[in-house]
């Protein structure tokens, strides 16, 4: 049985501790433990741990470390870390605090107070991370936002300023979709956005790549490390797939059918790369293919 129970690490030098804390967590959490500041890190990074309790006072690397070390790595920063230690002096829960810790609970443990924080900590961070996926999220598709898109793309730029890579990008846009819209309703309009979008979300399948609705009816796709010939045959593919669907859209001039437009482009490593230079030439693409006549794709 996959456990969905969330994992806890606990850090302490003394394995008596370590027992106290388990005891009071492993009813209704998973429990993995270190015993010293460089275990933690290992152990850490190999169970990525739902939040910590961590001893301040280790022989070797001490609890504040491993804080600064956690809250440096991209991978782990977001992990609540909740300090636990006998000190008993504010100046120390200041320290901790200012590194990133979310919490502190003191020594002797009461596993009744370490259990309520715990809980208020995971809900919090659930909570935290639901928001942090709903700020990124297209409500109507569930497909990534504009939002997700522009730091998908600045992420990008980076990450292809460093490496010699290729990135290309696709954007599509309905056909004569004011049309359809008049014509069957904006609840019908809103119906076809979303077939369109789990089309698109279906003919994107390395776990790198994004779809994301740019707009009312336009979407892009960021398709790092595909090159300019393989990302045309994904287009031509995509609006294969749409028209395939066969969503009638009698008012249009292409076809009875719901159809896209598609433009492609493909940036090359280049230091200080500006990603709306990419959306400007897919856009420009884009444009050709409705001039064309619609239902193509240009690149
Ligand atoms: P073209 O072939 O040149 O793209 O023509 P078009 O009619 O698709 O282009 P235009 O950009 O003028 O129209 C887009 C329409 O999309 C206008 C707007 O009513 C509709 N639209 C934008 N967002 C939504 C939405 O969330 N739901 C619905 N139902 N319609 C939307
Ligand atoms: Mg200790
Ligand atoms: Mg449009
Ligand atoms: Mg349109």
């Amino acid at each position: 049985m996959i456990s969905t129970r969330s994992l806890i690490l606990i850090v302490d030098d003394e394995l008596a501790n370590v027992e106290i804390l388990s005891a009071a967590l492993e009813d209704s959490y998973e429990i993995c433990f270190a015993t010293s500041g460089e275990d933690a890190m290992t152990v850490a990074r190999a169970e990525l741990p739902d939040l910590i309790l961590l001893d301040v006072l280790m022989s070797g690397m001490d609890g504040y470390e491993v804080c600064r070390q956690l809250k440096a790595d991209p991978t782990m920063a977001d992990v609540p870390i909740i300090f636990t230690t006998a000190l008993n002096d504010q100046a120390a829960e200041v320290h901790g605090l200012e590194l990133g810790a979310i919490d502190y609970v003191t020594k002797p443990i009461s596993p009744a107070i370490v259990q309520a924080r715990v809980r208020n900590h995971l809900e919090l961070k659930r909570m935290r991370d639901e928001l942090a996926r709903l700020a990124v999220t297209d409500a109507l598709t569930g497909l990534g936002n504009r939002r997700r898109l522009e730091t998908t793309l600045a992420h990008e730029a980076a990450r292809l300023a460093r490496a010699s890579a290729e990135l290309s990008i696709i954007l599509l846009d309905i056909d004569f979709f004011k049309r359809f819209n008049d014509n069957y309703g904006h609840n019908a309009g809103d119906r076809c956005i979303t077939m369109v979008a789990a089309t698109l979300n279906r003919a994107i399948r390395r776990a790198s790549h994004l779809a994301a609705r740019f707009g009312g009816e336009e979407f892009a796709c960021v398709l790092p490390g595909v090159s300019h010939a393989e990302a045309m045959e994904v287009a031509y593919n995509i609006r294969d797939r749409i028209q395939a669907l066969g969503i009638p859209h009698e008012r249009s001039d292409v076809a009875p059918f719901v159809t896209v437009s598609v433009g492609v482009a493909t940036a090359t490593c280049r230091a200080g790369i500006d990603p709306e230079n990419w959306i400007r030439a897919a856009d420009s693409q884009l444009y050709l293919s409705k001039s064309a006549g619609r239902n193509t794709v240009s690149g």
